[in-house]
């Protein structure tokens, strides 16, 4: 019933002839592609009087557990949606890259090619992903010494269906189609893994430190199964849910804006969990130098708590958590003391980290370091469970737990949840779920729930009546869209780049 099997990650990013391997065959699914295919290919032509030279495609995806820990090099357990990203491109002689979107509220973008022009990211604007992939090509190109070629001008058309703001990584479904696009333009092919591991750089250009979870799972993924996404290396090791449970997908209706709030929240998160790393790492023995020089994420540290809790009779590094650090939060002045240097010069080198410096008047680095340690932990328990010999009723509810767990850890511990999402989870609790956690960054965007197969229908009902109802009659959204914002969703296949 449920399985694990080796990943692969070698293979080149494969080039398709037809919808029907994306989408499936004789699908709704694939004559709704068809349909949007058709219209991007005609928006292209009237806008830049020529067919496109090629498609790319890459989807967006739910993370099932594992929040917040990819950048701390821990292991993730997401799934490819069908809700995706698809471009549609052609080189151009006007030496600029011009990137369109079919809906109209979306202005056209315009940018010389250059792909040494640092982004803007002060102004931010949607079209700037695109610029990430183009970057990200050519700078990973070069620096396996291809030649790349005179930088090229590019005529763009694309068309998203992953809700933005979502915790669904519309964004990075735009850089990887974007990186993929520009790649079959180029013609250059590179492996997977490659492409997952660059991608992720790429997408640092817009300003956020993101982990790479999104651009493994975008492109990695396999029709049929979540992937187990281990870093340094990137690895993609299938797993197989169990057939009689469902995740229903659904939209707290507050939008997460993740570059925006940057300085704040996501990139905030990832400098206390450096700051609790090298706290750690002093308080466990090491020199204060060789701490800020070297340790860089809490896995870094891990062997060390481990080590500290062994004496204490555990394996759990929230042992050393609770012993070492305090739950109140710390002042800049404080760690300055510990570490003996001032913060804006241990990380004069990141500008983002030192937008965070500014903006932050204190860092609670026991609860940050306590949910990553645990949620890497619920991470394997997951997918211990998945491939246990446990009835499948039991596997479910276990399932449901883990992920309740993760929810309460993302709120309390990590405060990356928001009114909305708490209200939405308790909903879906109330009304069937065996489990639900807030999916993705966070601070708005989408909560996932595991609901068993034969009471779905029931269950996006209950969702509609007690959590949407309300916010249709205060005009947040309209009925006719709520399909967009609730959904059950299996996994669905990973980024291509289509010749049709
Ligand atoms: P979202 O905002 O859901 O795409 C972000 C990061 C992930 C991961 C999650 C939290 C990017 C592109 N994605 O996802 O790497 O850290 O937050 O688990 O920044």
């Amino acid at each position: 019933m449920a399985h694990l099997a080796g990943g692969g990650g070698d293979e080149l990013v494969p080039t398709l002839s037809s919808l029907e391997t994306v989408y499936g065959a004789g699908e709704e699914e694939e004559e709704e592609a068809r349909v949007r295919f058709g219209r991007l290919g005609d928006r292209f032509r009237a806008l830049y009087s020529a067919s496109p030279a090629l498609f790319a495609r890459s989807p967006g995806r739910v993370n099932l557990i594992g929040e917040h820990i990819d950048y701390e090099g821990y292991s993730v357990l997401p799934m490819a949606i069908r809700q995706d990203m698809i471009v549609a491109i052609s080189k151009a002689a006007h030496g600029q890259v011009r990137v369109a979107n079919v809906e109209d509220k979306y202005a056209a973008c315009v940018y010389p090619a250059d792909p040494d022009k640092e982004i803007d990211i002060k102004n931010h604007k949607w079209g700037h992903y695109f610029m990430c992939g183009y970057k990200g090509v050519y700078e990973y190109g070069r620096s396996k010494g291809i030649d790349m070629g005179e930088p090229v001008g590019l005529d763009v058309v694309v068309d998203g269906t992953v809700p933005l703001g979502s915790g669904l990584s519309s964004s990075a479904a735009f850089v990887c189609s974007a990186t993929i696009a520009i790649m079959g333009i180029l013609e250059k092919n590179f492996p997977k893994k490659e492409v997952a591991q660059f991608t992720c750089q790429s997408e640092r250009h817009i300003g956020t430190q993101s982990g790479g979870m999104d651009q493994a799972i975008s492109i990695m993924a396999k029709p049929g199964f979540a992937e187990l996404i281990d870093f340094n290396p990137i690895k993609a090791t299938d797993v197989q849910l169990p057939q009689g449970g469902t995740f229903v997908i659904a939209h707290c209706l507050a939008e997460s804006k993740k570059a925006e709030t940057a300085a704040t929240n996501y990139n905030n998160r990832v400098v206390e969990c450096r700051l609790a790393a090298i706290v750690l790492a002093i308080k466990l023995g090491m020199d204060t130098n060789k701490a800020i020089s070297s340790v860089t994420t809490l896995s870094d540290v891990e062997g060390l708590c481990v080590s500290f809790a062994g004496k204490e009779g555990s394996s759990d590094p929230v042992v050393a958590v609770k012993k070492l650090l305090h739950e109140e939060p710390y002042t800049t002045e404080e760690i300055e003391k510990i570490v003996g240097k001032s913060l804006a010069s241990a990380f004069e080198s990141s500008p983002t980290s030192l937008d965070v410096l500014r903006a932050a008047k204190q860092f609670k680095l026991f609860q940050r370091a306590a949910h990553v340690y645990s949620e890497a932990r619920r991470v394997y328990a997951f997918r211990d469970t998945v491939s246990s010999k446990l009835s499948e009723e039991d596997m479910l509810k276990k399932l449901g737990n883990l992920m309740n767990d993760s929810h309460y850890s993302c709120s309390v511990l990590y405060e990356c949840s928001c009114p909305e999402l708490e209200e939405l989870v308790k909903v879906c609790r109330d009304n069937g779920a065996l489990g639900a956690r807030l999916t993705g960054a966070g601070w708005g965007g989408c909560a996932v729930a595991l609901v068993k197969e034969s009471i779905v229908p029931q269950f996006i009902l209950s969702l509609k009546e007690k959590y949407y109802k309300s916010r249709i009659d205060r005009g947040v959204v309209k009925q006719s869209e709520l399909g967009l914002y609730v959904f059950a969703s299996k996994p669905s296949s990973g980024a291509a780049i289509l010749k049709l």
